[in-house]
């Protein structure tokens, strides 16, 4: 039971009542849900404390929401979902995932042609049952066989935002077996790759039998693929599998090099290996033919590269983009750190949804922790009324508040400041969807495509450049749109966008949404090499989001940027001034 449950429980209650086509109460259960989401406390709790009528003081939350969270307090659920359930088996949650599908149209899908799951959409759309009906046409039925293969393409591949967290879990499980000296999550988990087909775990110990005895006894194991002296393979319950490999302590750097990859990295080094008249393998780095050989590096992977005549590469960079050369002639660039962020510019109060100054407040108190110097308000702008977006008389009162709470840390002697901003949506002609007067007031405006996505390169190119042109408009939001799992970057020419940010002084910004990573690491380099800045910005919709944060630096860093590419990386004088 969690806040976080809750509020998918209302979410997915909102999808069913937005399909039976009622009017308010689905928006009124997806209001209800952000604020639940956005509370500090356990909503068990402050049932505890106060029942039903404390409940009545969350905003949003009328008597006929707080007695459906109180029967998910008391049991466990919510019956009316569970009655939606039972009229519609849909399985709303991956139906919906594919681009370009919503609930009314799974609606109309179950009703005329029994749709209930992915199988039976493909198979409809494959059959051409879905253009006839009313409302969808050829378009969307394409749409909708593109969507199903992008979901198909990506399966069985894992967002580093799930897996990273489940690698550090079991990692510190695994230490703890006696005797193992050293372990590391490697392959593309260690590159910080956005996803991750597996977990490689790399473990030097004296005794590789307890180890694997221990890695198969794991509590989530659905299936042990393979158990070796020095290799094992599981399955997790969750779906994905695990390596391990266990090596002595001499081969430890030369099996770290070469299990982190990748695989196109590795070929290369070992060329360069074998032009030195050397060989390079995963038990280490040997001079000689096979009479006189020894080993004359393996135990950390420093000296690999050292002996190879590179500078020790950040496993980031490891995807053969160039990065040997420029290792080789000693260039490489000092990557930027997380320690190096000084504040995130995109963060939701969800000020539409009625949380007064405590939404901010809470932003602020976890931008603290985090060690910030600064925090950027960015509520989203009118015309996402799903997202509860705020006008310009809303604006004007959150920057009441805003100045409240920066007068009070200067009295109390603190430098900390709150800027305010807002996420405005750039609209399909390139305007934005709030007056200029209004974004005029505030520290600064970030502008991103929520609607239309799928339009022609030329227009969609042309449509964020007319946003970056606004002199108002200093960042764009999620430059590509793309949603990992779900959907490919919108169709535009990203040299032209270059281009133009460079002309009108526009930050593109690096989402660290697990699910976005938005520009990816091909599109920071070519940002940084067109001395394009950029901004990472965790795009929290929650407070505990701000530690997305964290995935924006390795993107960062896999797309080779530095301090002076990120502008949340200055101080915020200076960040300011390179404003408009
Ligand atoms: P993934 O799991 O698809 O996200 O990608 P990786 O890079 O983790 O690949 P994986 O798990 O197949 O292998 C882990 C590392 O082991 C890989 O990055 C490099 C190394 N490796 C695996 N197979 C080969 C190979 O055939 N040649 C070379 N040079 N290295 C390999
Ligand atoms: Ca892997
Ligand atoms: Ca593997």
């Amino acid at each position: 039971m969690s806040n976080q449950e809750l509020a998918k429980i209302f979410y997915e209650i909102a999808d069913y009542l937005e399909m039976e086509g009622a009017a308010f109460k689905p928006q009124a259960h997806r209001k209800a849900a952000a604020m639940i989401e956005s509370l500090k406390g356990d909503i068990g709790a402050i049932y505890q404390k106060g029942g039903v009528e404390v409940l009545k003081e969350i905003p949003g939350v009328g008597e006929g929401l707080a007695k459906k969270i109180e029967e998910y307090i008391k049991t466990g659920k919510i019956r009316e979902l569970a009655r939606f359930k039972k009229k519609m088996p849909v399985d709303l949650d991956n139906i919906v995932r594919v681009e370009g599908m919503g609930v009314k149209k799974a609606k109309i899908l179950y009703e005329k042609l029994g749709v209930k799951n992915l199988k039976d959409l493909e198979k409809a759309a494959k059959a051409h049952k879905i253009a006839p009906l009313f409302g969808f046409g050829e378009k969307t039925e394409k749409n909708i066989l593109e969507g199903i293969e992008f979901l198909k393409r990506d399966k069985g591949r894992f967002l580093l935002g799930e897996i990273l967290p489940r690698a550090a879990e079991i990692g510190e499980k695994l230490k703890k077996i006696k005797g193992l000296e050293k372990l590391e999550a490697c392959g593309s988990i260690r590159r910080r790759k956005e996803t991750a087909g597996d977990i490689d775990f790399l473990a030097v110990s004296d005794n590789p039998e307890k180890v694997m005895d221990f890695f198969v006894n794991l509590p989530d194991v659905a299936k042990v693929w393979g158990r070796g002296k020095t290799k094992t393979s599981v399955r997790m319950e969750e779906g994905y599998d695990m390596d391990i490999r266990v090596v002595p302590k001499k081969s430890y750097g030369a099996a770290l090099q070469y299990f982190t990859g990748s695989k196109e990295h590795n070929i290369i080094l070992r060329k360069i290996a074998i032009g030195k008249g050397l060989k390079l393998s995963e038990y280490g780095l040997f001079k000689g033919g096979s009479a006189s050989r020894r080993m004359i590096a393996g135990k950390n992977e420093e000296e690999i590269y050292e002996k190879l005549g590179l500078q020790w590469i950040p496993p980031e960079l490891r995807e053969n983009q160039g990065e040997i050369e420029v290792s080789l002639a000693g260039k490489l660039p000092k990557l930027i750190e997380l320690k190096d962020i000084k504040g995130d510019l995109h963060c939701h109060s969800h000020w539409g949804v009625g949380n007064g100054p405590e939404g901010i407040e809470n932003l602020v108190k976890e931008a603290i922790e985090l060690g910030y110097e600064y925090i950027g308000i960015s509520d989203h702008t009118k015309f996402l009324a799903i997202e509860h977006g705020i006008n310009e008389k809303q604006l004007a009162e959150q920057k009441k508040e805003i100045d409240k709470i920066n007068k009070r840390f200067i009295v109390q002697g603190l430098s900390f400041k709150v800027f305010q901003g807002c996420e405005a949506n750039i609209m399909a002609d390139g305007s934005i969807d709030i007056s200029d007067e209004a974004l005029a007031k505030l520290d600064y405006v970030i502008a991103g495509v929520h609607s239309q996505m799928k339009m022609p390169k030329e227009k969609m190119t042309q449509r964020i450049i007319k946003a970056m042109e606004n002199p108002n408009v200093d960042i764009i939001s999620h430059p590509t749109g793309r949603i990992l799992k779900q959907r490919d970057e919108y169709e535009i020419d990203f040299a032209k966008i270059l281009k133009a940010a460079k002309e009108t002084g526009t930050i593109l910004e690096i989402n660290a949404n697990p699910y976005r990573l938005d520009l990816n690491d091909k599109n920071i380099k070519k940002a940084k090499e067109a001395g394009v800045k950029m901004a990472i910005n965790a795009d929290a919709h929650h407070p505990e989001q701000m530690r997305f944060m964290e995935y924006g630096v390795f993107q960062a860093r896999r797309g080779w940027a530095e301090k002076k590419d990120v502008i949340n990386c200055w101080p915020a004088e200076k960040m300011l001034n390179m404003l408009k």
